[in-house]
């Protein structure tokens, strides 16, 4: 009996826009129920369901109101039971996303800590006076010009890293710490399975809260907030008090995380078992996401090199709610052939590598980025702020947007050729990909070439071969210009994978004849463009 989060293969819902039951235009809890067997027949052994709690949606959930009840559009606490029931019957396990980094700032304790310096929650939020008149010191916000608020009622300022209706947590505080765990702990009562935690690189500030170096106002200083020292106190505190004894995990979304940071994260599991790392979905973007390069093949590599050989278990991703459409990011969408064929290859490079793979929802299908053409189609605060800060610049600002805005992967899940596509008979709160009727689930199942299947074959794949799940991985063709290749042993058995990430023909190197347990574009000894091809040797 191995340890299932390393197994099983996860599957990201975003619930707004997973599948709407009641005609209301955003996705809910009962739209999941109804989709389960959808996953199960995928193979999916594990779900990472984005918050799902009560917020004023400023950020999509990812700025709680309150920790223990259910979003009104997504439905109710028995919706939530009857969800998790139905869920393990089918053996697939829940993970929830913990959001503690913030609240919402109409969080209870937040509206108490705001009414005055005195309020027994003050402290549990960052308060501090200001200097001259202005901000406590120079940090920028992701979400905003400044971390920093000024609140009339009681005429301080309080940091939020974030949008400013996501007031950061005090987690220096030891009682606000206590109620985190001890909801931590209510929800495992429940029997949730784990917990994907956000933005958990930052819980810690430096004391003193110094401002970054740097020209201008406003900073940009991950280095005050980013992994300090604290924080793996926290993170271990929290380990004993919630997670040890259970059979649970836990994987950090650690924004910043280097190969050596990693190490103390996750070696020895005293702080979590996995953490996301964000080099390779950063790589297209120098100085920041916005300036999009080109993908760099022998950097991504190097990439997963180092992290294959930096921590022995990682996670294995391409998307999620953050990040846009891998087929359109770094596969090929010129033609309806090759957006198949590269959403195969890409599947392939990443998913039998040696870790948990993390499948968000709709790349399974193919799903591309969405047209955006006007604000009126978007609606992430982080695209509007960019926005808003670049008016001089606003053509920069679009092609950033339209190349990585998060709204890309959270328009609907695309179902039938119905319209809407079969997502809602409602108005959507987001649009619908114009090219739902070319790409959905009814039709790929009834493609046996789609990339639906070709997903269930590869997650079958690897959820039978021990050598895919616990094999060593060893890089192959450093050098090539085309291909990806590495090799996967354990034992006796050896398989090796070979991918062409370019739009160009490829001889496939005589060390990979040998049984093909997998090939998407492979034409005797050659790969087509974006082809991909998986075999056993010995
Ligand atoms: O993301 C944390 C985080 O670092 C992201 O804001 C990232 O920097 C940004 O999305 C890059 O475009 C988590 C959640 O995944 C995100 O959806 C939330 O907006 C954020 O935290 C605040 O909760
Ligand atoms: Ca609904």
């Amino acid at each position: 009996m191995g340890t299932w989060w390393k197994e099983r293969v996860f599957y990201q819902i975003y619930p707004r826009s997973f599948q709407d039951s009641n005609g209301d235009g955003i996705g809910d809890l009962r739209g999941i129920i109804r989709r389960l067997d959808y996953l199960k027949e995928l193979g999916v052994g594990a779900v990472w369901l984005s918050p799902i709690y009560d917020s004023p949606n400023a950020d999509m959930g990812y700025d709680i109101r309150d920790y223990e009840k259910i979003m009104t559009e997504f439905g109710t606490m028995e919706d939530f039971d009857e969800l998790l029931r139905e869920m393990h019957k089918r053996d697939i396990k829940l993970i929830m996303d913990l959001v503690v980094n913030h609240t919402s700032d109409e969080h209870r304790w937040f509206k108490e800590s705001r009414k005055s310096r005195d309020n027994p929650y003050r402290d549990y939020y960052i308060w501090r006076d200001g200097q001259n008149g202005q901000e406590p010191n120079n940090w920028v916000s992701f979400f905003a010009p400044s971390a920093w608020h000024y609140d009339e009622g009681s005429s301080q300022w309080y940091l939020h890293l974030f949008a400013d209706k996501q007031p950061d947590l005090n987690w220096g505080n030891p009682c606000m710490r206590r109620e985190i765990y001890d909801m931590i702990n209510r929800w495992f009562d429940k029997g949730v399975d784990g917990f994907r935690m956000d933005a958990i690189s930052f819980l810690a500030k430096e004391p003193g809260l110094p401002s970054g170096s740097g020209e201008g106002r406003y900073v940009f200083s991950p280095e005050h907030y980013t992994f300090q020292p604290r924080l793996h106190d926290y993170l271990r505190e929290m380990r004993r008090e919630c997670f040890d004894g259970r059979d649970c995990m836990c994987v950090g979304e650690t924004s910043f995380v280097t190969t050596d940071i990693a190490k103390t994260l996750v070696e020895g599991g005293q702080e979590m078992d996995l953490l996301f790392q964000f080099d390779i979905v950063e790589m297209d973007g120098e100085g920041g996401k916005w300036n999009v390069i080109p993908f760099d093949l022998s950097r991504f590599k190097k990439i997963i090199n180092d992290w294959q050989h930096a921590i022995d278990w990682n996670t294995l991703f391409w998307g999620n709610h953050d990040q846009p459409r891998i087929v359109s990011r770094f596969g090929c969408t010129a033609s309806e052939e090759l957006r198949v064929r590269s959403a195969k290859m890409l599947a392939t490079a990443m998913y039998l590598l040696r870790g948990t793979p993390f499948l968000y929802q709709g790349e399974e299908i193919g799903m591309t980025n969405y047209p955006f053409t006007c604000e009126a189609e978007l609606r992430d605060i982080e695209s509007f702020n960019l926005l808003e800060q670049n008016r001089d610049r606003e053509d920069w600002a679009w092609r950033g947007i339209r190349a990585k805005g998060r709204d890309n992967s959270r328009t609907p899940m695309q179902w039938t050729d119905a319209p809407n596509a079969g997502f809602t008979t409602g108005t959507p709160w987001i649009g619908v990909n114009p090219n739902y009727r070319e790409i959905n689930v009814e039709k790929a199942l009834a493609e046996e070439d789609s990339v639906l299947h070709f997903y269930r074959r590869l997650i079958a794949l690897r959820s039978g071969s021990e050598t895919l799940q616990y094999g060593n991985f060893t890089l192959l063709l450093p050098d090539d210009p085309q291909l990806f290749a590495y090799k996967r042993t354990l034992g006796d058995e050896t398989i090796l994978v070979c991918c062409n990430f370019s739009g160009s023909e490829a001889a496939i190197p005589a060390q990979f004849a040998g049984e093909r347990l997998l090939a998407a574009g492979a034409d005797g000894d050659t790969l087509l463009p974006y082809g991909a091809v998986a075999v056993r040797i010995e």
